[in-house]
């Protein structure tokens, strides 16, 4: 008899079981479900302990999702459009928290933007990922705000408003990192998430993430045929976590590389020369440009690796508030007294 064959574990010594969730309710083949697939590779191969992890999402086939990842993490399904508060609060109470939010173009762009809005402005560290299908798939296909004019329901029905761009938004409102990929694309989703993971601030990715059941018809913009067809990379898209050896060979000429906070490398190999990731301008323009054309940038679109996030700038404590005990938390009258006498 051979020796029983040893599953495979990661940097920390763990196996794939804990980063995997419950099977999933989705329909077979919605977008969705190969998204939740590669969040499970980028917490196992960046060595994450699920533990430290605490998921977040608010309603939706989309905020379904965090069921089925990462089993042994924390998790809060809150309600529509409330994500961000609640990610936030969590953040507050715990710094030493890794989370990630996942949310719906409808529980973003409609109920949730004053949320979304002011989560992307303070730059509060976490991955926050928009499954984006352009309708509301867990209310039976409505249009969402993130729905292209011109782009027809199932019964033939046209949008005629225009759309929100949440990278756009995103970018211009102070998030940190900015980018956009294709559910079906799975080596560039996985590098992203896994440069997502290791920058600290706010990780915003809006995936392109095809609803089979409500918005997969031709005159769909968001269709797994257009957006195949329309998907316009910015180029390669490589991360090499702070851990790995750093022995790549990039030419220079066509490649950008950014080093994030803990030191990680993020390689951009561009199409275009000119692209520059660390330019807000250059970003909106590449967006405007694609989105005239009918088409969608994919890849890191925006990337500021030092901007200070919201818990350092709040300048906390270093032991997470929620592990000091109630006398250094609630101080008492006296202490209360004497400030107050401060400031008379
Ligand atoms: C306060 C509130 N209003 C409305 C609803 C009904 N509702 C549930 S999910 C949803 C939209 C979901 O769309 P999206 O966020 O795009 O997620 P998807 O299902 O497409 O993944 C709506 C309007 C609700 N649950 N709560
Ligand atoms: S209705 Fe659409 S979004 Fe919801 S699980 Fe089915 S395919 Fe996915």
């Amino acid at each position: 008899m051979g020796e029983p064959v040893k599953a495979k574990t990661n940097r920390i010594g763990l196996e794939m079981a804990p980063y995997r969730g419950g099977k999933t309710t989705l329909c077979a083949g919605c977008g969705h479900n190969a998204i939740s697939e590669r969040i499970i590779d980028a917490f196992f191969e960046m060595g994450v302990n699920p533990r430290d992890v605490i998921k977040l999402s608010g309603i939706g086939c989309s905020s379904k999702t965090p069921a089925y990842f990462l089993a042994d993490a924390h998790g809060f399904n809150s309600v529509h459009g409330r994500m961000p508060s609640v990610a936030t609060g969590a953040l507050l109470a715990n710094r030493k928290m890794i989370a990630i939010g996942v949310s719906g173009d409808g529980d973003t762009g409609a109920i949730g933007i004053g949320q979304f809005v002011h989560l992307m402005r303070r730059n509060v560290p976490l991955v926050y990922i928009i499954e984006d299908n352009g309708c509301y798939g867990l209310t039976k296909g409505q249009f969402s705000p993130t729905a292209d004019v011109g782009s027809t329901q199932k019964n033939g029905q046209p949008n005629d408003l225009p759309p929100i761009d949440t990278c756009m938004l995103a970018v211009q409102l102070g998030a940190s990192f900015v980018a956009r990929s294709f559910s079906g694309d799975k080596k560039q989703l996985l590098a992203i998430l896994k440069a997502a993971i290791a920058h600290r601030g706010t990780a915003m990715i809006d995936v392109l993430s095809p609803c089979v059941t409500f918005n997969d018809h031709e005159g769909s913009t968001k269709s797994y045929a257009y957006v195949k067809e329309h998907d316009e990379p910015g180029g390669e898209v490589n991360f090499v976590p702070f851990f790995e050896d750093i022995s790549v060979e990039y030419d220079p000429g066509t490649t950008t590389a950014v080093t994030m906070h803990d030191g990680s490398k993020l390689y951009l190999k561009k199409v275009a020369e000119e692209y520059n990731p660390t330019d807000k301008l250059a970003a909106m323009r590449l967006m405007h440009e694609t989105h005239a054309r009918g088409e969608f940038a994919t890849g890191i679109l925006y990337i500021e690796p030092d901007k200070d996030d919201f818990v350092n700038q709040l300048n906390l404590v270093d032991t997470p508030l929620a592990f000091l005990p109630t006398g250094t938390v609630r101080p008492g009258r006296e202490v209360l007294d004497a400030v107050m006498e401060e400031h008379r």
